[in-house]
Formats: structure tokens, C-alpha cells, sequence
């Protein structure tokens, strides 16, 4: 029983913790505009309370956890078309997904050499350094996409990856995968394809005829994808998920356990919570195929709005965006940024390209967009943009 001292303790840390909370920005309040993560779906956030003391770590303890685990793995293996050779494993996200997929392609070839857009995340800056592998920077496009002519004459005989990217961190751009992939197939080169933003998206859109690359494994040329549920997903932080063409490819990041109830662990964490993916799991039941369509659907229509009532201001886009992801190319960048952050509005910098990052993410609605644009107008005009 708790005590009326625990309980005012308990009344005085939770108040505590609101002050701090205050102090942050919120998804739901709909002004975190340039983040690639989102307000997760409501069923999402009872989940994620409801699984909050397990660990998919050891799945001896939580079978059931694991089962849901797997489920929501079959989901995203059916709309990457997978093969039945395929597995998915969970990561945090992006970073983890990237990292794993390099640590296999490295002990599949031996080799060390990953060739890669210069557009490619930063997580790969940290392969670089955690397992000694060398960064071939192939340049990119005006269309901001990996020049593709450029990859063979730098495959080398150390060449351990190629990386393909479906929704760049910077302006959203998708890679052509088809054409790298057919280039991998003929050079038998290890494909892995960051998807970490595109996966939840690009897959959608094209099966409601959008005419957008190809990102899924019916390109022979693929062997790894990752995605990232705490994106584009809908789902709640950390979520991500690396998909296999073939199973056997876990051993090669798995290690002999002792303590816990398998023989094997894969990949790089040991605990890790099975909060995120039973509300990711939950997240896909609740929406099924037919729900994402729709959402994406109605991101992009919010897409279109927002590029119209931006350039109807007279400010101009780095480039027109393929996906949901818009940046501003603007003189005054930081104070831009600044005011816009000062009035509760938060964009992302983008710096090599002088421009702010707006993405459309499921809770940026076309109101928020109509609250927004005065703002913007006002801090144009403000700081001498406009
Ligand atoms: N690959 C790509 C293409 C990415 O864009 C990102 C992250 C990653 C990998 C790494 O993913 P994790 O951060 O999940 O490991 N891109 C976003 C970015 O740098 C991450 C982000 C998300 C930034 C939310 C801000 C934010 O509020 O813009």
C-alpha cells in the first residue's frame, strides 16, 4: 500500500517533471515541423504502457512479446515483398539498422570498402570508426540522387557494400534502387538500402501508382533494407527494423549466449524493450495495409498544399520534393530559424543547402499548416527575407 508520504512524493516528482517538460517542444501540439519522428498513433501510446516491463532480449521470459515481435515483422516483409528465405530484425532505428548491415556485409566478404551517395546519414560516419571500414563518396545529381554512372568505376577489389538511399535526410530524395541494384547483381556486390525514412512511405505510394523507384526485394539485386516504424511508421520511439533477404545472415552477428534463455543472441543489443514493438505492432493492426495507404496519401495532399502557400509567399524550394520532406532556401537562415523557434515553431537546419527542413509527418494537418504560414510570412518580413 503506498503510504500519504510516498504518495506526496510521488506528487512532488511528477510536478517536478512537468516544469522540465514544459520546456520541451511537442509533437501534438503540431509545431515540430521538421522532424523526420512523429506523435505516435494513440494506440500506440496505450501499448507501449502496457508492454513497458519487457525485454525481447531474452524471449524465454516474454514468448508472447516475441510472437508479436515476429507479426509485426511478417507485415513489413509482406509489403517489402520478401522472399520466404527473408527475416527481419529489430533495432532502434536508422543508425542501429545501418551499423548491423555493414557489420554483415563485412563479415560475408571480408572486405572493407562501402561506396555511397554523398547524401548518405551520418551513422555511416560512425561505421567508419566503430569497425575500421573506408567511405567512398559517390557525388550525387542535380536531382540531389546518387549519380549512378559514377559506381562502377569505383567498385573495387575491397569493396564490401554499396549503400542506396529511399528518402534522404536532407531533402527526401530516393536513389534510383533499380538501376544500383542491377548494377550489384551484375558486379556481385552486397546491396544494403537505407530506408530509414522512405521504407513506411515509397512502398505505399507506389502501390497506389505513384511512379516513385522501386524499394523492395523484388529487385534480385537488394540484399538488406532498413526501415524505420518511429518515422514513417507511426509508431513510437525507437523503432526500426533491418530486413534480410536471407536468415543465415543473423549468425554472422550473433554470439553464443549464456544467461538467457537462447543459445544465440543476434545483432548489437542485449536488453532491449518490447514496449515500441507491440505498439508497433499494434500500430499496424489498427491501420493494415489500407490505413497506410491512406495516410500517406493525405500526407502528400498536405505536401502539395504546404509547397503552394510557401511559394505563394514568394520564398523558393531547394528543389521539388518527391517525398513529404520541403526545404525553404533562405538568405537569413538562422534568424529564420531563430524568430520562427522564439514564436513556439520548430524547422531543421540544413546548412550545406541554406535552407530549413518542413516535413509532412501524420500530425501535420492542413490547419497546422494555416497557423503556420502567417508565422513564417511575419519572420520573413522580420528578419528582411521577404
Ligand atoms: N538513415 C537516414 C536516411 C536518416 O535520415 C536517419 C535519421 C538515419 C538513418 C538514422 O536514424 P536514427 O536517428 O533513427 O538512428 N534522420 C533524421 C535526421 O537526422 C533523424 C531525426 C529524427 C532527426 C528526428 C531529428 C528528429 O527530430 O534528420
Amino acid at each position: 500500500m503506498t503510504s500519504r508520504s510516498d504518495k506526496e512524493k510521488e506528487e512532488k516528482i511528477l510536478q517536478n517533471l512537468n516544469q522540465y517538460q514544459k520546456k520541451d517542444f511537442s509533437f501534438s501540439s503540431g509545431h515540430i515541423l521538421g522532424s523526420m519522428c512523429s506523435q505516435p498513433h494513440p494506440i500506440a501510446k496505450k501499448t507501449y504502457i502496457q508492454f513497458l516491463e519487457t525485454n525481447i532480449g531474452d524471449p524465454g521470459l516474454f514468448p508472447g512479446t516475441k510472437e508479436i515481435e515476429q507479426k509485426f515483422l511478417s507485415f513489413i516483409l509482406n509489403f517489402l515483398k520478401a522472399p520466404k528465405t527473408a527475416s527481419g530484425h529489430i533495432v532502434s532505428g536508422g543508425t542501429e539498422g545501418n551499423i548491423s548491415s555493414m557489420w554483415i556485409a563485412k563479415q560475408l566478404t571480408g572486405k572493407k570498402e562501402i561506396i555511397l551517395p554523398e547524401s548518405a546519414h551520418f551513422s555511416f560516419e560512425k561505421i567508419a570508426s566503430l569497425m575500421d571500414m573506408k567511405l567512398k563518396s559517390i557525388p550525387l545529381t542535380a536531382e540531389h540522387t546518387m549519380d549512378v554512372s559514377q559506381i562502377k568505376h569505383n567498385i573495387s577489389n575491397d569493396t564490401a557494400a554499396i549503400i542506396g538511399i529511399a528518402g534522404t535526410t536532407d531533402v527526401g530524395a530516393i536513389d534510383p534502387i533499380p538501376e544500383i541494384s542491377d548494377i550489384c547483381t551484375d558486379e556481385h556486390v552486397f546491396l544494403h538500402v537505407d530506408a530509414a525514412f522512405g521504407g513506411f512511405i515509397i512502398p505505399f505510394l507506389n502501390q497506389l501508382g505513384y511512379d516513385l523507384p522501386t524499394v523492395d526485394f523484388s529487385l534480385s539485386g537488394i540484399n538488406t533494407i532498413s526501415l524505420d516504424a518511429h518515422k514513417m511508421g507511426y509508431a513510437a520511439i525507437p523503432l526500426g527494423t533491418l530486413v534480410l533477404r536471407d536468415e543465415s545472415w543473423l549468425k554472422e552477428i550473433s554470439v553464443n549466449s549464456q544467461c538467457i534463455s537462447t543459445q544465440k543472441q543476434a545483432g548489437i543489443l542485449g536488453t532491449r524493450p518490447g514496449a515500441p514493438v507491440a505498439a508497433g505492432y499494434a500500430v499496424t493492426e489498427f491501420l493494415q495495409n489500407k490505413g497506410y495507404q491512406q495516410l500517406m496519401q493525405t500526407i502528400m495532399q498536405t505536401t502539395e498544399y504546404t509547397i503552394q502557400k510557401i511559394t505563394n509567399l514568394g520564398l523558393e524550394l531547394v528543389t521539388k520534393p518527391t517525398l513529404n520532406v520541403i526545404l525553404v532556401k533562405v538568405n537569413h537562415l538562422d534568424e529564420i530559424i531563430n524568430t520562427l523557434a522564439q514564436y513556439g515553431w520548430k524547422v531543421n537546419k540544413i546548412d550545406h543547402l541554406s535552407s530549413f527542413r518542413i516535413v509532412i509527418m501524420p500530425q501535420i494537418t492542413k490547419p497546422i499548416i494555416d497557423e503556420f504560414i502567417p508565422i513564417l510570412k511575419k519572420t520573413c518580413k522580420e528578419v528582411g527575407e521577404l
